[in-house]
């Protein structure tokens, strides 16, 4: 449906953008840091380690001016859990604790928002070699991670994001923690491990600061069938359930989804709750929800000896699962040069579903197009971006128009960083960051054309999007 017109972005819309720790931060092992995950993984040969990034923890001042600049409202970043306990669960970091409590005055003596992610792919590594989340201690030592963040920050921060992309790391934690061949049964158990430390933080979190809303982060797709055979119709929805409605159920309702819940039970993939579980689940809610959205997803059913079933690969390619579903290529969609494919209206879909599903106001918490911008007498030309920014800009208001209760847009990524695989030449910021995957340089900053034009965005409240 198209709209004669479209209603006005709320007056106080978040607009901002999105990083995480340790995509950004580099300092990977400075003032008493741990290391994470991410730190240990096996980097690809030819891409870069995380551990000197976009050296944001030396150039965080700069960097706010820069999302000063543009006229940020909101700054969504991650807290590295490493950083505050470098064990993850022993002494705590004084040092670790100063710099984002430092970040915090910065962005809110710019009038920025502090929109705070407790976790973003990088659990510390002290934990993993005990069991990771498959180890229930995990579900402690998280809980009391947050609680010390409440304490720390609860008097400056009032939106706390729970875990970035919960989803991904189950279906896709091969690409985006570098783990390898899935267990599924154990990743059920692990999902299921999650899920209690989120209520259980989300609960602590309404305890200790009533003023303050608290949200999960998954990474939400709408899901089209790619005929009108009721076959495929039906893949889809078992993907909508497994991929999506699974994880915001369990935030919003307390439970689990019972499509997703009769597939974990068909392939024996049902976790173990122990006494206890239920009641913190069900007492936990969201305030509000975030959402990650790059892309769509298209599937067709697929039959049990599916030999053609992609296996999971890169978080945003197709996936599927023989006798499940079958992701598919949509031929209506362009891609980006790394082959994710592009749907802006879909993602007015995914905010209408979610909407319609859960009636709780929403945030965008990443949305972007990650390319290679070439530096040219100091300048970056970035139309791709501002192209595909200002489609999905154009969507948010089409949603908001359709009823959708829509409050910030934060694109990935405020400023270049480390994508999760592809190192240092995929881009996404507003904010070059002069350095290659092996050649540090100056870490210089330049401000893309991408930069200028959302300032504009901001300052007309999405109003003009003309590049
Ligand atoms: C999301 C992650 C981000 C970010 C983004 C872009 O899945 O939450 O951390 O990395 O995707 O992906 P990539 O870095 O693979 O290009």
């Amino acid at each position: 449906m198209y709209h004669k017109k479209l209603k006005p972005f709320p007056k106080d819309f978040l607009w901002g953008a999105s990083t995480s720790a340790y995509q950004v931060e580099g300092a990977w092992n400075e003032d008493g840091k741990g290391p994470s995950i991410q730190d240990l993984k096996t980097i690809p040969a030819d891409t870069s380690d995380f551990k000197v990034a976009t050296d944001h923890y030396h150039h965080y001042k700069e960097d706010v001016a820069l999302m000063a600049e543009m006229g940020f409202k909101t700054y969504r970043f991650s807290i590295a859990w490493t950083r505050i306990m470098p064990t993850g669960d022993g002494e705590v970091n004084e040092k670790g604790l100063a710099f984002y409590s430092d970040l915090i005055d910065e962005l809110i003596k710019h009038d920025i928002t502090p929109l705070v992610t407790v976790y973003h792919f990088d659990l510390p590594a002290a934990l993993e070699e005990k069991g990771g989340w498959k180890n229930r201690a995990t579900i402690d030592a998280f809980t009391r991670y947050c609680e010390i963040l409440f304490k720390a920050y609860g008097d400056r921060v009032k939106y706390w994001l729970t875990i970035n992309e919960q989803n991904m790391m189950i279906l896709h934690g091969a690409a985006v923690l570098g783990t390898g061949k899935p267990d599924w049964k154990d990743l059920y158990q692990q999902n299921h491990h999650m899920m209690v430390a989120q209520a259980k933080v989300t609960t602590a979190c309404h305890n200790l600061l009533p003023d303050a809303k608290i949200g999960p982060a998954p990474n939400i797709a709408c899901v089209y069938s790619q005929t009108n055979n009721p076959e495929d119709v039906q893949a889809a929805e078992t993907m909508a359930a497994i991929r999506n409605w699974l994880y915001l159920d369990m935030a919003v309702y307390g439970e689990y989804n019972a499509l997703a819940w009769a597939y974990m039970e068909e392939k024996g993939y049902t976790p173990t709750f122990e006494p206890g579980d239920e009641a913190i689940l069900k007492a936990a809610k969201a305030d509000f929800i975030g959402f990650n959205y790059y892309a769509s997803r298209t599937v067709a059913a697929s039959p049990i000896d599916d030999t053609a079933s992609p296996e999971a690969g890169d978080q945003q390619l197709a996936v599927g699962e023989p006798g499940v579903y079958r992701g598919v290529t949509n031929s209506y969609l362009e891609k980006t040069e790394f082959g994710w494919e592009i749907d802006p209206a879909g993602m007015r879909t995914t905010a209408n579903q979610i909407y319609s599903r859960y009636r709780l106001p929403m945030i965008i918490t990443e949305n972007g197009l990650g390319g290679i911008d070439k530096l040219e007498d100091g300048k970056i030309h970035d139309d791709y971006r501002m192209d595909y920014l200002s489609k999905h800009i154009h969507q948010v208001q089409e949603a908001i128009t359709d009823g959708a209760d829509i409050f910030g847009y934060c694109p990935w990524s405020a400023i270049d960083l480390i994508s999760t695989h592809q190192g240092f030449r995929k881009r996404y910021g507003f904010v070059y960051v002069d350095r290659d995957d092996f050649d540090l340089k100056e870490l210089k900053r330049y401000r893309k054309d991408s930069f200028f034009w959302y300032q504009k965005v901001i300052k007309t409240n999405g109003e003009d999007l003309a590049k």
